[in-house]
């Protein structure tokens, strides 16, 4: 991972690198002839990157005897598609149960203990207090690096994401371990970054805490303590971030790859811990693992919800150096990808179950001309701010973009459609425009008049650009709008200035 000024990026082989990806269904890479099938199809989806899952329970079959035949065909299916790798853990936790973990450890409930409930009961979920479950998987996720290391020479597996979607369905884990460091202070290390990150703390944590008096010492209930269960929120969320920190910082001892985990996102304003995933790396606790889990180097969301944008925006955090990447997104509209990686500066992007998507169908024609033809302009005018995404996101008619001083008006054409884009200023008075069902008039934010000067449909070729037709009369209203219509475009909106 690279810091930038404005954004943060992932960089390969030394040269920074935009994920247009697809994760892979649960259960794909668990044989090796069905996985190779499913990565031949994800080559024709248009993906240049996979997100694979390894399973604990296949890997590490009885205790410290390890089956590295995943990652060899993982490996070899990635040379022979070109295609680089994403790895998933699915270990000690997969949406917040214990499905993954070895037989070995699932029937020894006594030392891989399990969460309790309220009334006392043990769930199915293994504890995050579970100190022998921490130790296991990160000794078994070390062998996994340290495996890649030693054959991945091309460096095909480019990042890792320990667990999958973890936390717990109580607002508590109720075992006498998790009950007795409730009642002691909360760390001095949460407590410094508070005071040290006060002003930009998230704002559920910010409330909590403030409405406690700011305490600089106490439990969890004296610092934290009020309603929506947040105490118990925030000091589960530590115990999570600890335990998936430790196998990370296992993970890197090894082999330094960049390391996220993923979310299950709170599902509607005011869902209560517990029923969403209790500890995971939801946005309301980014500060919680920023503080306990140095090794972990960003959250990200799965996002299946329909306020996409707005869970952009709350994971797309360069202050708090939290790049977005969406691992899993639900299928409906490949313009989500161009809007991540256009508007917020995404490390990538993928939806859930590439394997079974058309290879016929708008992703992978969408994809297709994302990877070959604006990755490389996308990458080019990241944090410059002149660059913009569109994306139609509800029933909206119209949207209106600023770059610079040209504001431009755009309207969605076909209402029923997705409507997505990017437009990019590529010169004074030039932009590149691709997208889909918009068309965009050109003006001003001075208030003086603009007029399109000439419109080129092209694209680019090796890089460069290359003119299919000039459009103007019938094809842009003589001039008064370009119309996107899933090809790119080049726009003179001639002299702003002049006119
Ligand atoms: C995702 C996927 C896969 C009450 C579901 C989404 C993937 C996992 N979970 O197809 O299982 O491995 O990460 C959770 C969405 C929560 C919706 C809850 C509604």
């Amino acid at each position: 991972m690279r810091a930038r000024a404005t954004h943060t990026e992932l960089v390969v082989d030394g040269k920074p690198f935009l994920m247009v990806a697809g994760e892979l269904h649960n259960s794909t890479s668990s044989a090796p002839a069905y996985f190779r099938e499913a990565m031949q199809h994800a080559k024709s989806m248009n993906v240049n990157t996979v997100i694979a899952s390894v399973a604990w329970e296949q890997f590490e079959p009885q205790e410290g005897r390890f089956d590295y035949s995943f990652i060899d065909f993982i490996l070899k299916s990635a040379r022979e598609q070109q295609l680089k790798i994403v790895l998933i853990w699915f270990a000690t936790w997969k949406n917040g149960e214990s499905s993954y973990a070895p037989l070995w450890v699932k029937a020894d409930t006594k030392r891989f203990f399990r969460i309790r409930n309220r009334s006392g009961e043990t769930m199915s979920a293994i504890s995050p207090f579970c100190t022998a479950a921490m130790e296991a998987d990160a000794k078994a996720f070390a062998a996994l690096m340290a495996y890649i290391k030693a054959k991945d020479t091309h460096h095909d597996i480019i990042m890792m994401q320990p667990e999958n979607e973890a936390g717990a369905f109580s607002e508590m884990d109720y075992n006498e371990v998790a009950l007795k460091k409730y009642g002691e202070a909360v760390p001095q290390q949460l407590v410094d970054y508070l005071v040290a990150n006060r002003d930009g703390l998230e704002p559920e944590l910010k409330a909590a805490w403030n409405q406690n008096g700011a305490r600089r010492q106490g439990t969890w209930a004296e610092l934290f303590g009020g309603q929506h269960y947040d105490a118990q929120n925030f000091f589960m969320t530590w115990q999570y971030a600890t335990f998936m920190n430790e196998v990370c910082r296992r993970g890197k001892q090894v082999l330094p790859l960049p390391m996220y985990v993923n979310a299950w996102l709170v599902q509607f304003p005011g869902e209560l811990p517990g029923k969403y995933p209790n500890g995971g790396p939801v946005s309301r606790v980014l500060d919680i693992y920023r503080a306990a889990a140095p090794a972990i180097d960003f959250l990200a969301p799965d996002i299946y919800l329909p306020n996409f944008r707005e869970v952009c925006r709350m994971y797309s955090r360069p202050s708090k150096k939290n790049p977005l990447f969406i691992p899993e997104c639900e299928r409906t509209n490949p313009g989500k990808a161009y809007y991540a990686l256009a508007e917020h500066d995404a490390l990538g992007f993928g939806p859930f179950g590439i394997e079974s998507l058309a290879s016929d169908d708008a992703y992978a024609l969408s994809f297709r001309i994302l990877r070959d033809e604006l990755l490389p302009q996308i990458q080019a005018h990241r944090g410059t701010g002149k660059m913009r995404a569109i994306l139609k996101e509800g029933n909206e008619d119209t949207a209106s973009v600023t770059i610079g001083s040209s504001r431009l008006a755009i309207e969605y054409l076909d209402k029923g459609k997705n409507a997505y884009g990017i437009i990019i200023q590529t010169g004074n008075d030039e932009f590149l425009v691709a997208g889909i069902n918009f068309r965009v008039a050109f003006g001003s934010t001075t208030g003086k008049k603009v007029v399109i000067g000439e419109v080129q449909e092209g694209g680019f070729e090796q890089g460069r650009w290359v003119v299919h037709r000039y459009l103007n009369g019938d094809e842009t209203y003589h001039n008064t709008f370009l119309f996107a219509r899933g090809r790119s475009y080049s726009v003179r909106a001639s002299g702003g200035s002049r006119v």
